[in-house]
């Protein structure tokens, strides 16, 4: 079935001028076209007509890092190391009954707010299954950890056995991070990305207990590692990350962003680095580098909620070093278009062929210059979501 949709106005980010009136968008599935509505019924005769004349048309939000297998943890915040250990005490005892409806709650707290796709951190792969029936298309990265050499094999059989037990989601590696890893499960997170041409997600320089511990400190976080009794990494953390395709969570403390390339994706999460005691990140230097730049929410587990609007507010409050204008713009761009593609099988959003992937938004009734401030700072929900060409909500 062939589809018109029209709408008061699409953001198309594919264009300097991103704001196009007048244009209705001809999908199935997938994208077929943008195009004025008398061309549209002229070639497609038969198809249905929807009328959202009244909502403005986006590309869906991307939401690249979270954690919903913490969705019901309560831990402490306000200092990383207090968290750390709060987030390590409370693992153990977590209700998978309970856990499992709060997981499903809040994926439809975050479609709700314009959450189509999800990068998603499994560290138990508690989660799965429901994503796996879930309408919210999403990344997986399994996660793999283990600081200590005696424990790392134990680790790796974990994740191996956790790696493909879903064939329908899109599987890949999260190396958890500097910190909390030895050589042993470095080379082989690295080489198991390497070999089965994975994405992989780290966490990066969030803390800076972290930055601190990693140049040898002693500290308060040090003295908590010691009790895991952890085998130092003997490689540069970022040694083996070059020619891959990776994702660097949090990065507050990294003062010299050339250390990236063009393989790699920065992702701020501005909430829960607040909340976790940390400064935020320096997103000037990141832009000035050209490095790729995504946002995240992270769990629940350092966070207040998964709506992403709240994120976007939280975002431009804390990032005050731009002006309004340019922040919401920034900030809209690289939550719906610029790493969608890794969602689109390489498609951008609204193009034609890639999945008829968007949603609908209130219009208040502001002329250009002001739509992505407003749409930002009014919305809590979006009014409808389309995945492959279907409402879903
Ligand atoms: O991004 C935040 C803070 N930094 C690190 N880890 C986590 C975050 N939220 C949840 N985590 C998880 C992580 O995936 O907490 C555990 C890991 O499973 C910590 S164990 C060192
Ligand atoms: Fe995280």
């Amino acid at each position: 079935m062939i589809n018109i949709i029209k709408v008061k106005a699409i953001l198309d980010f594919s264009k300097k001028d991103y704001i196009l009136y007048n244009k209705v968008i001809v999908f199935d599935d997938k994208i077929i076209g943008i195009m004025d509505f008398d061309e549209a019924i002229k070639i497609y005769k038969n198809a249905n007509i929807l009328d959202y004349g009244n909502y403005i048309l986006s590309p869906v939000f991307c939401n690249i890092h979270s954690h919903l297998e913490f969705c019901t943890s309560r831990l402490d915040y306000g200092n990383f190391t207090l968290w750390l250990e709060s987030i390590i005490k409370n693992r153990e005892n977590i209700n998978k009954e309970i856990l499992e409806k709060e997981i499903d709650k809040n994926i439809n707290i975050m479609l709700h707010s314009g959450v189509g796709y999800l990068g998603e951190i499994s560290s138990f792969g508690g989660e799965l299954e429901i994503l796996s029936k879930s309408k919210i298309k999403s990344i997986i990265f399994h996660e793999i950890l283990g600081a200590n050499k005696s424990v790392a094999q134990k680790n790796i059989d974990f994740f191996c056995d956790r790696f493909n037990r879903y064939s329908n989601l899109k599987n890949n590696i999260s190396l958890h991070s500097p910190y909390s890893i030895c050589d042993e499960v470095y080379d082989f997170a690295i080489n198991y990305a390497k070999n089965n041409d994975l994405l992989i997600s780290t966490h990066f320089m969030e803390s800076i207990d972290e930055k601190n511990y990693l140049n040898g400190k002693k500290n308060k976080f040090s003295n908590y590692l010691k009790s895991f009794n952890p085998s130092r990494l003997t490689r540069n953390f970022l040694r083996d990350f070059y020619d891959l395709k990776a994702i660097f969570t949090h990065c507050n403390y990294v003062d010299d962003f050339s250390i990236f390339n063009n393989n790699h994706i920065i992702t701020t999460c501005a909430r829960s680095n607040r909340y976790l005691g940390s400064k935020k990140i320096n997103l000037k230097n990141v832009l000035k580098n050209n490095i790729k730049l995504s946002l995240g929410t992270d769990g629940l587990s350092s966070n207040d909620s998964l709506n992403f609007f709240d994120e976007l507010r939280a975002n431009i409050i804390l990032h005050n070093e731009f002006d309004l204008e340019k922040i919401a713009y920034i900030l809209f761009k690289t939550a719906t278009y610029d790493n969608a593609h890794l969602f689109l099988n390489g498609f951008n959003p609204l193009e034609y062929g890639a999945c008829a992937d968007f949603m609908l938004l209130d219009d208040f009734g502001y002329d250009k210059s002001q739509i992505l401030i407003q749409t930002i700072l009014r919305n809590k929900e979006v009014k409808q979501m389309f995945l492959d060409g279907k409402e879903i909500l």
